[in-house]
């Protein structure tokens, strides 16, 4: 299964251009609300160092020595305040964060938007406000899920075998909540489920949003924000971004007008590049944004979400350890995604479950050393899988 990012948040604050920026994949953009109504899937990549260089080794997969690891990405229409009662568009949108193992949720952090959207003078709408919604939006969608299931529910807990938290794993199986999250919730609200007030369960539910969909917040269209802004919403840890200023370099270097790897902190132009003057002011505004936030910001935000919020590291599988190829002789063929503390076994597993079966023990192709099956694997590590087949 690919990891799967969300963007979400209230409409116009250019969710649809950070994700035409990541993907490239062609989608509407204007400045007005509810641009986007159905949802854009696309394909997004996260940035690693890959292993080629340091062991000195020709790999046809990585642009100058970057490895670009694919992700899922999608792009949800604009949610506003109360969209959990019927609001905007509603809450059905907020079934597209379903899929998400994480949640980017963008904000306008230049202010020249309002709450729902609508474009107001920049400077005139305080972002900070716009944080806490989307939080409480899903926790009201959830609890308005469990409210469906509760009489039912609170009718079989009578009965001496039945499961109250299991069943309401059940219930939330598409969101991906988890026994121990529920678990969790319930120790965090400290009452009894079966009796718990109305106030309580929609406690209950926000944790089970926040341990179900981690959330990052994307401070975007940084380039207009007002410097008090950008202050302010650095106590959220945020990431400020430019999307639009990374759709820039990302369609200028698809051109071929300058040089320029997403993630990168600046960029160089080619001498042939046929910019106008206004072209090249707008470019040199870009390159200030970078140096001021290290980066558009937008690679940032999918690194920081697969890499810190869900914790997973890259691996390489390889057949042959000493020369780093798969049985064609293709070099670091693959770069998996993996959670932190998998094991070389978990490894076979998502190489191919014959493999998994069969597991004998793995090599680390690095020290060139055997790894036994419980062994942690580490950001970076080439491993070689040797099974049996069953
Ligand atoms: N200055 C600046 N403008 C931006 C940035 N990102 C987006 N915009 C502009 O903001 C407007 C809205 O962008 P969209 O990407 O359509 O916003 P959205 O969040 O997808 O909007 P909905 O689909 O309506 O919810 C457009 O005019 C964009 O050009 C940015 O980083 N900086
Ligand atoms: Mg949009």
């Amino acid at each position: 299964m690919m990891i799967t990012l969300a963007i979400a948040g209230k409409p116009n604050c250019g969710k649809s251009t950070f994700f035409k920026a990541a993907t490239l994949a062609h989608v509407e953009i204007a400045n007005y609300p509810f641009t986007t109504i159905d949802a854009n899937h696309g394909v997004a990549y996260v940035r690693a160092t890959c292993p080629c260089r340091e062991l000195e080794v020709a790999c046809p997969h990585c642009r100058n020595g970057v490895r670009f690891i694919p992700i899922g990405l999608i792009d949800v229409a604009g949610l506003v305040p109360e969209a959990h009662k019927g609001r905007g568009l509603g809450n059905q949108f907020l079934d597209n964060l379903r899929q998400a193992d994480a949640i980017l949720h963008v904000v306008d952090a230049s202010g020249g938007t309002d709450a729902e959207g609508n474009p107001v003078d920049v400077g005139s709408h305080n972002p900070e406000g716009d944080i806490a919604f989307l939080r409480y939006e899903m926790t009201m969608w959830v609890y308005g899920i469990l409210g469906k299931h509760w009489p039912k529910l609170q009718r079989q807990a009578q009965q001496r075998d039945f499961s109250l938290l299991l069943a309401i794993v059940d219930v939330f199986a598409g969101l991906g909540v988890t026994l121990e999250d529920v678990k969790a919730a319930e120790a965090a609200i400290d009452t009894d489920l079966r009796q718990a007030s109305e106030e309580a369960l929609i406690t209950f539910c926000g944790h089970l949003v926040a341990a179900s969909k981690p959330m990052e917040i994307v401070a975007n269209k940084a380039d207009l924000a007002p410097a008090e802004f950008l202050e302010n919403l650095k106590q959220y840890g945020v990431i400020f971004s430019s999307a639009a200023g990374e759709l820039a370099l990302r369609m200028a270097a698809e051109g071929k007008y300058l040089h320029y790897l997403p993630g990168d902190t600046e960029f160089t132009i080619n001498s042939d590049a046929p910019f106008t003057a206004a072209q090249r002011a707008g470019i040199m505004k870009i390159a200030d944004f970078m140096k001021q936030f290290g980066g558009t910001g937008v690679q940032q935000a999918l690194d920081r979400a697969v890499f810190d919020l869900l914790d997973m590291i890259v691996v390489y599988p390889v057949e042959d350890e000493h020369k780093l190829t798969d049985g064609q002789g293709r070099v670091l063929p693959d770069a998996f995604l993996m959670k932190r503390g998998s094991t070389p076994h978990d490894l076979a597993y998502q190489v191919h479950t014959d493999i998994g079966d069969g597991f004998l023990y793995a090599i680390d192709a690095r020290k060139n050393m055997r790894i036994k099956e419980t062994h942690e694997l580490q950001h970076g590590d080439i491993i070689k899988i040797v099974s049996v087949r069953k």
